[in-house]
Formats: C-alpha cells, sequence, structure tokens
C-alpha cells in the first residue's frame, strides 16, 4: 500500500488526533473540557502561555467552544488547526 500524499495524511492525522482524545470519555465525537485540555497540553503545549496556570488553560478551552454547549466537536477544532495554519504561513517563507 502507498503512503498517502502529504496532505491527504495532515487531514486524516487531524481526524485522528482529535478522536485520540475526544474517546477518553468513550464519545470520540466531541471533547470534553478535560480532553480539550488534555489536546492542548499534549499536542500545542507552545500555545500556553503557562502550562502550569489551570485558570488560563480552562479559558484557552473556554475559547474553543464556540457555540457554548460545554464540549469541543470536530468543526470547533478544525477552526482552531486553521487558525493556527493561517498563522503559520509565510507567504515569503521558501518551502522547505
Ligand atoms: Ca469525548
Ligand atoms: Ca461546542
Amino acid at each position: 500500500m502507498a503512503a498517502a500524499p502529504p496532505l491527504r495524511k495532515t487531514i486524516e492525522d487531524l481526524s485522528a488526533i482529535f478522536k485520540k482524545y475526544a474517546g477518553e470519555d468513550g464519545n470520540d465525537k466531541t471533547l470534553t473540557k478535560a480532553e480539550a485540555k488534555k489536546l492542548l497540553l499534549g499536542e500545542l503545549p507552545e500555545l500556553l502561555e503557562n502550562p502550569n496556570d489551570d485558570a488560563k488553560i480552562n479559558e484557552s478551552v473556554n475559547d474553543l467552544d464556540m457555540d457554548g454547549d460545554g464540549v469541543v466537536d470536530f468543526m470547533e477544532f478544525m477552526i482552531l488547526v486553521l487558525t493556527l495554519g493561517i498563522a503559520h504561513y509565510d507567504p515569503d517563507l521558501e518551502a522547505e
């Protein structure tokens, strides 16, 4: 089996990462606040100004829950990924 092209692989990885953290409570469709916290700490620690500051982390998690239903769904997760992707992109940077 040939390896998936890079973009396709990235898309598959995004689903896998979301499901890995979301599935901890048996429901892999949404991240509870605790699951979202683990995802941030595990995958994006540099995003957190102070990983030891619980109040700040909870604030970041609340920001992710855009519709305020108490959990982070895949779309809300993808909005974060999109935002980070756009922030990371520098048109003047040479491709590696
Ligand atoms: Ca869950
Ligand atoms: Ca939500």
